[in-house]
């Protein structure tokens, strides 16, 4: 019966995250995966995650389905850490959103959402992006192309370019973009360059999609939804996938969620309904335990606080990792430029290193990078750090 099924090549990143699950030498660092490991390697679970938790495990009750849009306080709490509370977006009710399983769930049902509704657009994704991206959108039946994103001659951004294609895409053009702490490069668009895009996705009526899977680990919390409320400000229509995975430590209790900004809040009412059926169709409602959480952190002012400056705290670890590294690279490899680690933002790099610097880097001494040649950051501590320096020093100078 199945004999004809191909075999599954695996996920460049879940699947490497594996494969460092078995890996049995001990000194084995894992700068694979997009987690955030504390100063001592370990996944911290944050104060105010924990308080909110055991406070609601005092007082809950039954658990009903939730309605298919998930928890309205969830959805609330969502829409004003997104845009601010008092975003005219906001409060005219024009923006629907959904509770969805992860970031990952919020692509899923914005691109069925679309696939149903614009059938004859065809996406756009930036060279490189997160690869589960094009997976996504393939899966929703979608074509999806690249515009020039990353600059490998200089470790920053190609904008004109950039901007040329965008110039050039088809009305009703999907655009995927990442809001902050781009995936993988870290290479971000700065808010001149976001003032000059935006005419231009007005002009061309794209549909901007944008991932925010990051807020808070670039610059700040409300720094990093910089082009969100750019976007909203300037009354363009476009979708946003948002996940609290990394920003609350919360992986595993799949918290996302899917807004769709739209022109007025008649329209807002019709897309939420369409939501609504797509995530009937898909998983009928989303779980209740982890975004009661995010809810009672975000909406208890001072839970939200402790979680901010929590936030805040492993956004500075991540600045100083990419100092140190920057500093051991430098003078071990004093003929090269590394400030790339420095500019970068959020907790990718993108190092450069080839596939094969990767294999060795991971063979002969026990780094896990991707293929790709991105590097948790994020999953540097002060343990590790020089280890890792030394290590791919070594890689790039071709000496082991
Ligand atoms: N968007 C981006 C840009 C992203 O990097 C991730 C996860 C997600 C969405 C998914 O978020 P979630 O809420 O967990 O569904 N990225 C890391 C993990 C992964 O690949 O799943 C990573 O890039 O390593």
């Amino acid at each position: 019966m199945f004999e004809h099924i191909d075999p599954y090549a695996g996920d460049p990143i879940l699947t490497l995250n594996e494969t460092f699950g078995r890996d049995p030498r001990p000194h084995k660092i894992n700068l694979s995966i997009g987690i955030y490991f504390d100063d001592a390697g370990k996944l911290p679970v944050m104060s105010a995650v924990r308080e909110a938790e055991t406070a609601m495990l005092q007082t809950i009750g039954a658990r009903p389905y939730q309605p298919m849009e998930g928890a309205a306080n969830y959805r609330q709490a969502v829409q004003h850490l997104l845009f601010g509370p008092t975003h005219e977006a906001v409060t005219g009710g024009r923006i629907a959103t959904v509770q969805t399983i992860g970031g990952s769930g919020g692509l899923k049902v914005g691109s069925d959402f679309l696939k149903r509704y614009f059938p004859d657009s065809q996406v756009w994704v930036s060279d490189p992006t997160w690869d589960n991206h094009r997976a996504m959108f393939e899966g929703a039946g979608f074509t999806v192309n690249t515009y020039p994103y990353y600059d490998s001659a200089t470790g920053g951004l190609k904008f004109g370019e950039m901007l040329a294609a965008f110039k050039a895409l088809p009305e009703h053009s999907i655009a995927l973009m990442h809001a902050c702490c781009h995936n993988p490069t870290g290479v971000d668009l700065n808010a001149a360059q976001w003032a000059e895009l935006i005419p231009v996705i007005r002009a061309r009526q794209l549909i901007p999609y944008v991932d925010i899977a990051y807020q808070g680990f670039g610059d700040g919390i409300d720094e990093d939804a910089f082009a969100i409320r750019a976007l909203a400000d300037a009354g363009i229509v476009f979708f946003c996938a948002s996940s609290f995975s990394k920003s609350f430590s919360l992986y595993g209790e799949r918290c996302g969620a899917l807004s769709v900004v739209c022109p007025n809040a008649a329209e807002a009412e019709l897309v939420l309904g369409q939501l609504r059926a797509t995530v009937r169709k898909n998983y009928s409602s989303p779980p209740t335990h982890g975004g009661q959480i995010v809810a009672r952190v975000l909406q208890t002012p001072a839970l939200r606080a402790r979680w901010a400056a929590e936030l805040d705290a492993m956004r500075d670890r991540i600045h100083a990792m990419r100092q140190r590294l920057h500093a051991v690279l430098s003078a071990k490899l004093p003929g090269r430029n590394f400030d790339y680690f420095i500019t970068q933002r959020g907790m990718f790099s993108y190092t450069g290193l080839t596939a094969e610097q990767a294999d060795r880097l991971r063979e002969e001494h026990a780094v896990y990078v991707l293929r790709s040649g991105r590097m948790c950051v994020a999953g540097l501590n002060s343990s590790n750090v020089e280890a890792t320096a030394v290590a791919m020093a070594a890689v790039l100078a071709g000496t082991t």
